[in-house]
């Protein structure tokens, strides 16, 4: 295993800028560390993997020495910077994945494909693949330093790097706020015996509607990050009465799919976002995302109806007056999180699929 500090102070030597990240639980305690050295090597939090990339070259192009640090998952979101950017203008910068594994009947069915394809779709890219070292930092930093010269994509495995907490300062406080799971057991409450569809997001978001709402039609969307609402909006295009659940960081990845919402008015559709300021999921980092207003992006996007909400009280009577809505609407929900989230069986995310195919 190595060092993560020791790693970390050994990438501001060699002269490493910054870091462009989307978490990733493999990736964990290096990214822990990479924020709690902030100061000397800029933690670049991105909305998506192809952010982190397309940030990364114009970082490289200019003359500073960035890192792209993601999940495999996230590998794909970045192809078209890699094949159509990094690859005609040739710009070298190192690439970190996390590889994830899957083992058969394992719930995390989203790391299945990728599990063993990761290393063709990386040559398909045009790269090669080396994981990296696990026992050296002079061998992993070596390793780091050669995609800067040819054209390499480093894997990384489940357990690199040692334990790394965040510095104190660094963790979020959000005591007083109410865990998003009590919100979801009142979604329940309003929704049982109703055809409403649920698409739950990636992560743990998905998971604990399993667990806490289990009288209502949920479909656990394990992968496809940033795709929920789109999801929700084709089925309420198709006649369905839908809510979606996403996450604040959930909601930044394919924010395209807000504003082609907000053309159409007259769906059926509510989008919760659950804003607990962090990727609970993958460890609890801050998604550093102070500067934004979901909900006037929201209304910018054309979304008629807007909720802010952040008691059960006020989520109480957001549910009664939407309950007969026929317009599309937009509740930011402010809340924190259990620590622990029950996975659902592989065999009850895959079954989640035929809610769509029920009457509503
Ligand atoms: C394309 C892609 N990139 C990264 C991930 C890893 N990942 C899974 S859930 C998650 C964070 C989701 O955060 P949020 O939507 O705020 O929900 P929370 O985790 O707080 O429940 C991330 C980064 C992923 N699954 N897919």
């Amino acid at each position: 295993m190595l060092y993560t500090d020791q790693f970390v102070v050994e990438l501001i030597k060699q002269g490493y800028t910054h870091l462009c990240v989307v978490p990733c639980s493999f990736a964990k305690n290096l990214i822990n560390a990479s924020i709690n050295y902030q100061d000397k090597l800029e933690y670049l939090p991105c909305a998506s993997e192809a952010v982190a990339c397309s940030i990364a070259a114009g970082l490289s192009m200019s003359g500073k020495k960035p890192i792209v640090i993601v999940q495999s998952s996230g590998l794909t979101n970045m192809g078209s910077c890699i094949t159509s950017l990094l690859n005609p203008y040739e710009i070298l910068f190192p690439i970190i994945v996390s590889w994830r594994t899957y083992t058969e009947g394992d719930s995390e069915i989203q790391h299945r494909h990728l599990s063993t394809k990761l290393p063709s779709l990386i040559e398909a890219y045009g790269y090669k693949s080396i994981i990296l070292n696990k026992n050296q930092i002079e061998v992993a930093i070596s390793q780091i330093d050669s995609c800067s010269k040819e054209k390499f994509i480093c894997l990384l495995e489940e357990n690199t790097f040692s334990d790394v907490s965040l510095y104190k300062e660094n963790r979020l406080d959000l005591s007083r706020f109410q865990k998003r799971s009590i919100f979801l057991k009142e979604l329940n409450k309003s929704h049982k015996d109703t055809q409403a569809l649920i698409i739950g997001t990636t992560g743990n978001t998905a998971r604990e509607m399993h667990h806490y709402m289990p009288s209502t039609n949920n479909f656990y969307m394990a992968g496809n990050m940033g795709g929920a609402l789109s999801v929700g909006l084709g089925a309420a295009m198709a006649g369905k009465k839908v809510v979606v659940c996403g996450g604040d960081a959930e909601f930044v990845m394919h924010l395209g799919g807000l504003t082609t919402s907000g053309r159409y008015r007259n769906l059926k559709l509510a989008y919760i976002i659950f804003d607990n300021e962090s990727n609970k999921s993958t460890g609890g980092q801050n998604t550093y995302q102070d500067h934004l207003n979901y909900l006037d992006i929201a209304r910018a996007s054309g979304i008629p109806n807007i909720y802010e909400i952040s008691t059960i009280d006020e989520f109480r009577i957001y549910l009664e007056e939407t309950q007969d809505l026929e317009e599309i609407s937009v509740a930011r929900v402010k809340c924190s999180y259990d620590s622990m989230s029950p996975r659902p069986s592989m065999g009850d995310i895959i079954d989640s699929k035929r809610i769509f195919l029920s009457d509503s």
